[in-house]
């Protein structure tokens, strides 16, 4: 015979069950042929004395051939798609002389579904086509010669498939055919082990987009944590495993099996842990133990793991306390909800701890004891260390008593005494008031630069308490003691003086902040239980240490660095959410991060539903430093909860590869958004974004964080078109920002995006990011354009100190250019706060009409041509009140409900009075400016660009 060459690759082996293969038919395949004189069959035995069925036929000469061969009845069994296989040789009719007009070189395949086995009759018109067949490589006289044949192979799909069985047809039209196997298979996803869960074999849907869910069973000695399935794919594979089983107590995974924990191991958790040995000092005898039990004369206290060694007193730390105590020992109480302990007071295994939020004036002695749990058993005596902080560097004091000029039905008058041993300029008063009926559930409070405000917005003969705090540069002194004042009922006179003074006596809290690292290394290593005291004590002092000065706002937290923590591990724990890679489903990759990819993909939790989230990975390969710092700034947006900061779900640190998981912000970042959509929202959509970046910039800068890298390319869009900042990091974030470049003070700066003192002398600041946030609009009004365009580095920083400033994008409102060059002011303090940002950009989508006027427009009128632009010089009334150094009456402003330009324009002196402005001299300032704000205001509107 001649030799086969194999003219088609065999596919790869697929799982498969096989109804039929002519090539392991040991007796006659008794195939019909129709008419008789067509197809032959013809059976050889191989070397091995096997069968080899082969049909051949050859009509070629002459014309009009139409020869089947029909198989036998195939059960179809469970399949719904069948896969014929056909290997055949074909004669190339170029070799044949003398047959061009008969010869073919395809044949056709048929099938027949019947439910039937036997006596049908064969009728060719109930058959369906499947293909036409042509060789890949047909053979020669030549070949022939050679005795070499050219085997194809052919696969061919057929299905759905709804009858019990089915019969072939292959029909000959007049080629030269030599049909050597016929093999006849349906693919399934084969029995298999995952995840400790056994899936039985299941055969796949005909559509190949839809998928067969198939729910695992637990291999023995394992249960369920999340139900363990997997998909069967159309092609035999088994896809996306989501849930597991996991070995339970006294069992750990072997090979997928659970196999049970070896004589002197335990495991006291089902998971997917090992045995482990028994901690020191107990044993276990049999196989399987869930927990190893103390030699004699050892002890596990009731509360501790079964992971702790059984000891002998004492041992390692399990609880912290902290106490105030007034001048007398026997005056403490707990303190532990003034101070924050970092990662907490109580159950404390490493011998550090970071204390925040402490008083101004204050001297903390902090004791540190000794216990455990199995200590009233022993007799030992008790080791106590103490440690002494002091919060002293001179600082604000408390002012004098909080007076009542006058109450309203809605409003309350309050003065006091200026502290008369200040040695630092006070900055301003922070007023705190709550209902006295609703005490503790919420509070108020506000700000005012004089020693007296004006509270409105209150309810009618309804009791207030009241106390108030100085702020200096060195941070906040403790609140005055509380005073309770009530507001007059509707028809009482305005000016009573009804109020009665009470004076709670509790000690003050302040929100003063002092970060204290205690490193409790001296202390005894072993088991032991830190059992912590902080005494402040009467003569109170206190000391700052703020990250740039800044003094976060009551009720908000305040940002911890991770750096603060001598384990960045603990800044991780404390901070983030451990995620079980189970849970996550990475679908593809979107983008290269620094570290390695960032995917997206989907997140569940039990009993919520899934989530889209985007995955940053750390590639493999990684030194220790690279996973501190890529973990670093899950460790800061952990500390995050605003919907303008991209929200951290959680991270992947005990397995590989470590992720980070955040919520899936489909639009991707801003920057490349905005570019791809040139030209498609509107003003107002552009304004709701940059609203959005402004608010999650004021969170930032209530919690005392400085982003330092604030551009549109790290604001990432959602597809409500929500703006969310992310890329947290500092230092690190401008390392790895293409951006960033070497200044000549060192370190890596975005120069086109940075304010001028943070790049000459690294003033980084909220203010520095109030410049970076006017950059940021000027992007987001130009559709992403980048700043300064191709000048280079160099240029821009020569030309922002010349007092250049980018020109409005063309369609910006002038209104939003004039904000930009608010946040340019080269004076920092000069710069708007994102608070005042934010209630500006309120206001604009409030009130449309205010973006009509374009700077364009307003460049192009007839009576001003070439002129530069007049820009009214105030966005907002504490603006104005500072240019006229009356910034100490901004509250009595805003809570009179003066809080637009406009309306401080339509003033009166009695307006002024009425609101609590009591000299003449101030009086007149204030209403002589109003005059000018007001001529002001006409001119603009006369000009079309007023705002
Ligand atoms: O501009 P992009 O599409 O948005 O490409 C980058 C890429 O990953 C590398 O950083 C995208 N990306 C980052 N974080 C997220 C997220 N939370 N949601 C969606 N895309 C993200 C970013």
């Amino acid at each position: 015979m001649p030799e086969l060459q194999h003219a088609a690759a065999v596919c790869d082996p697929v799982p498969s069950v096989v109804l039929l293969d002519t090539t392991s038919v040991l007796g006659e395949l008794g195939w019909k042929t129709y008419p008789i004189n067509g197809w032959d069959a013809i059976t050889e035995m191989d070397e091995h004395n096997r069968p080899i069925h082969t049909f051949q036929v050859c009509n070629v000469m002459e014309p009009n051939q139409n020869n089947w061969l029909r198989s036998n009845w195939i059960s179809r069994q469970a399949a719904q798609k069948i896969y014929v296989e056909l290997r055949f040789t074909l004669r190339d009719c170029n070799s044949i002389p003398w047959v061009s007009g008969t010869c073919k070189e395809t044949f056709n395949l048929f099938y027949h579904e019947t439910d039937e086995a036997h006596g049908v009759k064969f009728k060719p018109a109930q058959y369906t086509k499947v293909d036409t067949i042509a060789a890949d490589e047909s053979f020669t006289q030549m070949d022939l010669g050679d005795r070499i044949l050219k085997l194809n192979t052919e696969v061919r799909e057929v299905g759905p498939m709804t009858r019990k069985g089915f019969y072939l047809a292959f029909q000959d039209i007049g080629a030269c055919i030599a049909l050597v196997s016929v093999k006849v298979y349906y693919k399934k996803c084969p029995f298999t082990l995952r995840n400790l869960a056994s899936f039985p074999d299941t055969v796949p849907r005909v559509d190949s987009s839809s998928l067969v869910e198939v729910r695992g069973a637990c291999v023995d000695h394992a249960e369920e944590r999340d139900t363990p399935k997997l998909f069967c794919g159309a092609d035999g594979d088994w896809l996306v495993p989501l849930g597991r089983c996991v070995c339970s107590v006294g069992y750990e995974e072997i090979d997928n099996s659970c196999a049970a924990c070896h004589p002197g191991f335990y495991k006291a958790y089902a998971g997917n842990i090992k045995c482990s040995k028994c901690p020191p000092h107990s044993f276990s005898y049999g196989e399987g133990a869930a927990i190893c039990r103390c030699e004699k004369g050892f002890f596990r206290a009731e509360k501790d793991p079964p992971t702790m060694a059984c000891t002998r007193p004492p041992s390692p730390p399990r609880n912290i306390n902290c106490k105030r105590c007034g001048p007398e020992p026997d005056q403490c109480q707990l303190c532990e909800e003034e101070l924050r302990f970092l990662p907490r007071p109580l159950g404390l295994t490493n011998a550090t701890v970071t204390v925040v939020d402490f008083s101004a004036h204050a001297n903390y002695t902090f004791e540190i004891e000794s216990l455990n749990g199995v200590s009233d058993m022993s007799s030992f005596p008790r080791q106590i260390a103490f440690i002494t902080v002091s919060t002293d560097q001179g600082g604000p004091s408390l002012v004098g008593a909080l007076k009542k000029d006058w109450a309203s039905p809605n409003s309350i008058a309050l003065s006091w005494q200026q502290p008369e041993q200040s040695t630092l300029p006070i900055l301003d008063y922070e007023i705190k008031y709550y209902e006295k009926e609703h005490e503790q559930l919420s509070y108020s409070s506000t700000r005012t630069k004089a020693p007296s405000v004006i509270i409105s917005g209150l309810k009618a003969a309804t009791w207030y308490v009241f106390s108030v705090r100085t702020r200096t540069p060195a941070g906040y002194s403790s609140y005055s003691p509380k005073y309770e004042y009530e507001t007059t009922g509707d028809s009482s006179d305005m000016a009573s003086d009804q109020g009665q003074v009470l004076v709670i006596v509790t000690a003050a809290v302040g929100g003063f902040t002092l970060l204290v690292i205690l490193t409790l290394f001296l202390l005894i290593t072993g088991r032991c239980q830190w059992y912590f005291k902080a005494k402040m004590t009467s003569e109170e002092k206190r000391r700052t240490n703020y990250q740039n000065g800044h003094v976060p706002f009551p009720g908000i937290k305040t940002y911890v660095d991770p750096d603060t923590y001598e384990d960045p591990a603990q800044a991780i724990h404390e901070f983030t959410k451990e995620i079980d890679p189970s849970r996550i489903r990475i679908e593809r990759v979107i983008g290269a991060g620094e570290f390695g990819e960032v995917c997206s993909g989907r997140l569940r939790t039990p009993g919520k539903k899934e989530i889209a989230v985007a995955i940053k990975t750390l590639k493999g390969g990684y030194v220790e430093r690279q996973r501190r710092d890529f973990l670093r700034e899950a460790s800061i947006m952990g500390q995050f909860d605003h919907p303008n900061i991209i929200r951290l779900e959680g991270v992947v640190t005990k397995s590989r590869p470590v992720m980070i998981v955040v919520e899936y912000m489909e639009n991707g970042s801003l920057d490349s958004f905005l570019r791809q959509h040139d030209g498609h929202f509107t003003v107002i959509q552009l304004v709701g974004m940059l609203r959005g970046i402004a608010s999650g910039m004021k969170y930032l800068s209530d919690m005392g964080y400085v982003h330092r890298d604030l551009a549109a390319r790290n604001i990432l869009v959602n597809s409500n078109l929500v703006c969310k900042v992310s890329d947290f990091g500092l230092s690190r974030v401008l390392e790895d920002d293409p951006e960033a470049a070497y200044t000549t003070t060192g370190g890596k700066i975005p120069i086109r995006w940075t304010a001028p003192e943070a790049i000459s002398y690294r003033k980084f600041s909220s203010a520095s990011d109030a410049w970076s946030y006017g950059i940021v609009m000027w992007e987001v009004m130009s559709y992403g354009e980048r700043p300064y365009w191709e000048m280079s580095n160099q240029d821009v920083i020569l030309s922002i100190e010349e007092g250049y400033r980018l020109p409005a994008p063309m369609g910006c409102p002038v209104a939003l250019h004039q904000l930009m060059l608010h946040c340019w002011q080269k004076e920092r303090s000069h710069r708007p706060k994102f608070t005042d940002v934010v209630s500006f950009l309120d206001k604009l989508i409030r009130n449309p009409s205010s973006l009509l006027p374009l700077v364009e427009d307003i460049q192009s009128l007839p009576e001003s041509p070439g002129e530069e632009m007049d820009y009214p010089m105030f966005i907002s009334i504490g603006d104005w009140l500072d240019s006229i150094k009356m910034s100490q009456y901004k509250s009595n402003f805003m809570a009179a409900g003066y809080n637009t330009l406009d309306s401080v324009a339509r003033m009166s002196i009695e307006d002024v009075r009425r609101i609590g402005v009591e000299l003449i001299g101030h009086q007149r300032r204030i209403i002589s400016s109003v005059q000018t704000l007001r001529l002001q205001l006409l001119h603009e509107q006369e000009k079309g660009f007023h705002v």
